[in-house]
């Protein structure tokens, strides 16, 4: 990190993409794998390191390491309270945790005692103090087909109603190359009608054209990568103009692009086409423990790729608060905390 580290550290941030089990630390991951030493799992599979590149594919096959290691309620809550402080101590005032629920017959986890755990957690930071105000998306792996999304989404609309704002939404991610999001519509249309946002990974990689504009067509409220919507990487004008009328935000995520290949260099990143257009970009880390990055180093990859100046990047992170899924109330009070926190030379 150069001399100006501190000022990105320091910046108040806001993190909209973030995957629960792809978050987790080495200090974490060091003491599931103490828990867990029949597994025979070493750090090495669970990260992708510095200058470090990997295939799309392999970078799913490190999830599925990942979840042998997270496959108790204990592990789950650990994995997540750990995950929020540490975005805490990186200055994120404002996250949006998201996780697949998964049940695990042999330790007793079912769905739903995942997603009360993960807001447990969330309740847990919030008494003892921690300085960051978090929400969680219900995730639909799309691999796992229509009837799973549906049952997914009816968990998440219980959720919405019990856990007093914390469930605000839902995610769609997991393998872009397999399944086709025609037969997620219904489940996603009802998140939709019973007031559940959508964030959905959409145009990851490319020939998912005809996809995406039945994912736009929801629309969606925020846009997971959208690597591949613009015509120079093998989208479409008219997928990008519906995404601009709509002024859908972009979750961009610089570093898990670049190490998982769907984008060849920082520099050729698609944020430069969507930033000129003026569009809401918001820079987020997508699996911080995967991709051994944090939220301060995406911000400063993003200054330094597209010769970004400190009131640019102070503008970049303050913006974000108009893309996040909790109500107005929740927005003002940020939008306070940034109006006070605001360094005067900037
Ligand atoms: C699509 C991704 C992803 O849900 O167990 N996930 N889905 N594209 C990506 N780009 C690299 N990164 C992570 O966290 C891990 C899960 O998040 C999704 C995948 O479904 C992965 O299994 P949770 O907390």
């Amino acid at each position: 990190m150069d001399d100006n580290a501190e000022f990105y550290k320091d910046l108040p941030k806001v993190e909209l993409h973030a995957h629960l089990n792809g978050s987790v630390s080495v200090q974490t991951m060091e003491k599931l794998i103490r828990r867990k030493p029949h597994l025979n799992i070493e750090h090495s599979m669970t990260a992708i390191g510095k200058g470090q590149r990997r295939t799309l594919d392999e970078c799913f096959e490190v999830f599925k390491v990942i979840h042998k290691l997270v496959d108790t309620e204990e592990d789950v809550l650990m994995v997540a309270t750990d995950v929020i402080k540490e975005f805490a101590a990186d200055n994120v005032k404002y996250l949006e945790l998201r996780s697949t629920p998964r049940e695990e017959n042999h330790t007793g986890l079912t769905k739903k005692s995942y997603i009360e755990t993960v807001i447990e957690a969330i309740r847990q930071c919030k008494t003892e103090g921690v300085d960051i105000d978090v929400r969680f998306l219900v995730a639909i792996d799309r691999r796992n087909g229509a009837e799973v999304a549906m049952e997914t989404v009816k968990l998440a609309e219980e959720f919405m109603l019990s856990s007093g704002g914390l469930v605000v939404g839902i995610d769609l991610s997991g393998d872009p190359t397999v399944g086709h999001g025609r037969c997620l519509l219904p489940a996603l249309q009802r998140a939709r009608n019973c007031g559940l946002k959508l964030s959905l990974h959409m145009s990851e990689v490319p020939s998912q054209l005809e996809e995406s504009e039945l994912l736009l067509n929801l629309p969606p409220d925020r846009i997971g990568h959208g690597t591949c919507l613009h015509p120079e990487m093998g989208g479409s004008q008219s997928l990008v103009d519906r995404a601009v009328k709509g002024r859908i935000p972009l979750e961009i995520c610089l570093t898990s692009n670049v190490k998982g290949q769907t984008v060849q260099s920082y520099s050729q990143h698609h944020f430069r086409y969507w930033y000129q257009l003026g569009h809401p970009c918001v820079i987020c880390t997508d699996d911080k423990g995967v991709f051994c990055t944090d939220l301060s180093q995406e911000y400063q990859l993003a200054a330094s790729a597209f010769g970004l100046r400190p009131d640019a990047v102070w503008t970049l992170s303050e913006r974000a608060v108009d893309c996040i899924f909790a109500g107005d109330e929740v927005k003002q009070q940020l939008r306070q905390k940034w109006t006070e926190l605001k360094p005067g030379l900037l």
